[in-house]
């Protein structure tokens, strides 16, 4: 397992890093984690609870453009009655994977998973590999967690092995402008703004999405 060893914090508005609160009775809280490493312009991890209805967590690891990495993401969804939604991927930030990425996902250990889910339009950011299903018992859920595991290892071998290229080469332009588009076609996903403009209005969820979720990166890093 490649830890990340190289992590350091991020600064955010604290309004927005963690959020606690009540909502109808129900108590909801959201804690936000942000580091920047080698090759990562923005590690980030988020814990939402609200009341005993939703739990999410989710994770991007958006890359510094100069490095050929592609984006790292988890979504997982969760009610009562198990988890809804579980999402992992190494989504392409140019026409494919690298190809090493690509080698070593070809040998990762995939489940053949019983419900498989179908992408919405905006999912045309994430590659071939993606994983999105409902895990229907404990034993599904451990191989999601298993595939994230791989998935992440496979990540970071990768970026231990490479070197950037120069900040200002087409190729490093190439994937800042793909990066762009992954984080447009995110904003896309009218569930997640749905949960959260029930709950704190669209003013704040608006802000939150633009510079907490997914916010575009304006120039390389
Ligand atoms: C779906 N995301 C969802 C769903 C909810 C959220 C409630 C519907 C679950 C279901 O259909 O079973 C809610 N997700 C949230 C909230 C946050 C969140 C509130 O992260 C944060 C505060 N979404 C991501 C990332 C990916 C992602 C990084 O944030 C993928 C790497 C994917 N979520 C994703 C997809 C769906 C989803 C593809 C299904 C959308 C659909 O079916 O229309």
């Amino acid at each position: 397992m490649n830890g990340l060893t190289d992590v350091e914090a991020l600064t955010l508005d604290p309004d927005l890093r963690n959020i606690y609160g009540k909502s109808g009775g129900d108590d909801f809280f959201i804690l936000n984690e942000l580091h920047k490493a080698r090759g990562f312009r923005k590690l980030h991890i988020e814990k939402a609870v609200f009341g005993s209805s939703l739990e999410i967590l989710h994770a991007v690891f958006f890359p510094q453009p100069a490095f050929d990495l592609p984006i790292f993401g988890v979504d997982i969804v969760a009610n009562p009655l198990g988890i809804s939604a579980a999402i992992v991927d190494l989504s392409p930030v140019r026409k494919n994977l690298p190809s090493q990425i690509e080698i070593e996902l070809m040998k990762a250990d995939i489940p053949d998973f019983e419900k498989v889910r179908k992408l919405p339009d905006w999912g045309d950011i994430f590659s071939s590999y993606v994983q999105f299903i409902t895990p229907m018992n404990t034993l599904e859920n451990d191989y999601f967690l298993k595939l994230v595991d791989q998935f992440m290892d496979i990540l970071l071998s990768y970026r231990d092995s490479i070197k950037p290229d120069p900040n200002d080469s087409s190729i490093s332009y190439e994937r800042l402008e793909r990066q762009i588009y992954y984080c447009q076609q995110q904003k896309l996903n009218d569930k997640t703004r749905n949960v959260l403009t029930n709950i704190f209005g669209s003013d704040w969820t608006e802000k939150y999405i633009e510079m907490v979720l997914f916010d575009s990166p304006e120039a390389i890093l």
